[in-house]
């Protein structure tokens, strides 16, 4: 495993390690509430159980104002913070005595610079969080254990589940069996958008498949019980053809002579083949995305616990997103006695989502002149509105933005797709320029990001946005 990590992300999981072990006290954790959020939460949570100490979850869409009143308030003394907190680190400290930040978003230049001079090579006392003098008092007692900051990709690979997964199987080996909720975290942050995981992520896999921990098999990826089921209530991926004209599902199994009732996990190789010439092909005159005609039909993941990776990212997402997190969090803990719940909030979800999507195909967005943007009622369906309207059926020359209104704040949901970002789109950098210069606040990946700005300011940040997409084009040639 040494060899892998690179040496000083080594020292800094040897020296978490140790502060733990170290530490009587009440742990306090806090997490994003997406996928990958609540996997790197309930990895951490299972670790600590483990560990023998006792702590104190919450998982959250962002670290916002109130959450630093709850802070100021909780006195905690060890903070670990996974899927977010790194551009705020500075802040959070003041606050805490110890902070372990395990995040993998774009660092800003402020916290690339302060891991440089403070954080990058440390010169500590072995297993002891003590610096060298020559250090900030500020720097003390930060880890920040962001995979950017030790040169590997955070879009691609490692998310906050396999940074929280490394630091788990490092505090105690028999955390491997949380592999499953790691693959399930990388699945939920789209880490394999090209089919593929890489760097880290391909690391703990190819280690698990090659232990028996995971089972590497190749199926479409949409699930379900029977075919029918999968592709009448799949939204990712989304088919507007079965959609628009749900009968069609029938017929085209008939054509193919695929019965209904086939089970999805018992299709035959020739069967796989079949329908999935036949989804790309229809896939291919709708223009869907390339990446999702190419990642139709690949490898999943299937765990022992009886359940895909994929199936598990979407329980976790959705149990995350609308507010029951414990539920997903009993999965690491006890994973048949919260499977069924979790499934039936998955179904939920999922409905909702298709509603939204129903209606964003009929009504199309609106368009600026590098960006185009659209409402929804609830925030927590924004970003996968979003990101999936734009790989199955929205003008894929331009980003999309869904905003959403709550109290005296709009949030802001940015999509993009690969194809942009090869031409120079950085929807983070676009976030946080267009949303500071409004009063509020935005960051993210260049592919995926989200902003918060006041009532009112939306406008503003909608034009701005559209000049900043429009500059980052045309700079890119
Ligand atoms: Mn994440």
């Amino acid at each position: 495993m040494a060899s892998l990590i690179p040496s000083n992300l080594y020292d800094g999981y040897k020296l978490a390690t140790n502060l733990l072990s170290n530490y009587h006290g009440i742990v306090r954790v806090f997490s994003h509430y997406d996928a990958d959020g609540i996997a790197a939460a309930g990895i951490l949570a299972k670790t600590l159980y483990r560990f023998g100490k006792s702590f104190n979850l919450t998982c959250r869409k962002n670290l916002d104002p109130e959450f630093f009143e709850q802070l100021k308030k909780e006195k905690n003394k060890l903070l670990i913070i996974a899927d977010m907190g790194t551009n705020q680190a500075l802040a959070i400290k003041e606050y805490v005595e110890y902070l372990i930040v395990l995040d993998h978003h774009e660092p800003s230049d402020e916290i690339r610079e302060w891991h440089r001079l403070y954080g990058a090579e440390p010169e500590r006392e072995k297993g002891k969080l003590v610096l060298d003098e020559k250090r900030s008092l500020e720097s003390r007692n930060i880890l920040l254990l962001n995979s950017h900051l030790y040169g590997i990709d955070g879009t691609k690979e490692a998310c906050a589940s396999t940074m929280c997964f490394l630091f788990s199987i490092f505090c105690n080996p028999t955390n491997w069996d949380l592999l499953p909720f790691a693959i399930a975290g990388c699945e939920g942050d789209r880490q394999n958008s090209d089919g593929k995981f890489h760097g880290l992520n391909r690391w703990i896999i190819e280690e698990g498949t090659a232990h028996g921990i995971v089972e590497k098999r190749r199926t479409f990826s949409f699930d379900g019980e029977t075919v029918y089921d999968a592709l009448s209530t799949t939204n990712d991926p989304f088919f507007r053809m079965f959609v628009e004209k749900p009968g069609r599902i029938s017929e085209a199994l008939a054509k193919l002579s695929i019965p209904e009732k086939a089970k999805m996990g018992e299709l035959t190789p020739e069967q796989i083949k079949k329908l999935n010439s036949f989804l790309s092909l229809q896939y291919l005159r709708e223009d869907v995305d390339l990446s999702a005609v190419l990642t139709l039909c690949r490898e999943d993941y299937f765990t022992k616990i009886g359940i895909r990776a994929k199936t598990l990212a979407n329980y976790l997402n959705a149990c995350g997103r609308t507010g029951k997190q414990e539920l997903a969090v009993g999965l690491f803990f006890d994973f048949d006695r919260y499977a069924d719940a979790c499934a039936g909030v998955r179904n939920a979800y999922r409905e909702k989502v298709r509603k939204y999507l129903l209606r964003l195909l009929k009504d199309g967005t609106n368009r600026l002149e590098a960006i185009q943007y659209t409402w929804v009622e609830e925030a927590e369906f924004a970003g996968a509105i979003g990101g999936l309207a734009l790989t199955f059926f929205l003008d894929k020359t331009k980003p999309v933005f869904v905003l959403s209104k709550k109290e005296n704040v709009v949030s802001i949901s940015a999509r993009g797709l690969d194809s942009l970002v090869k031409e120079g789109l950085n929807l983070a950098e676009c976030c946080r320029i267009a949303a500071e210069k409004c009063g509020g606040r935005g960051g993210g990946h260049n592919i995926a990001a989200g902003a918060e700005v006041p009532e009112g300011k939306e406008e503003d940040f909608l034009k701005l946005a559209d000049e900043i997409v429009k500059s980052q084009r045309k700079n890119s040639g």
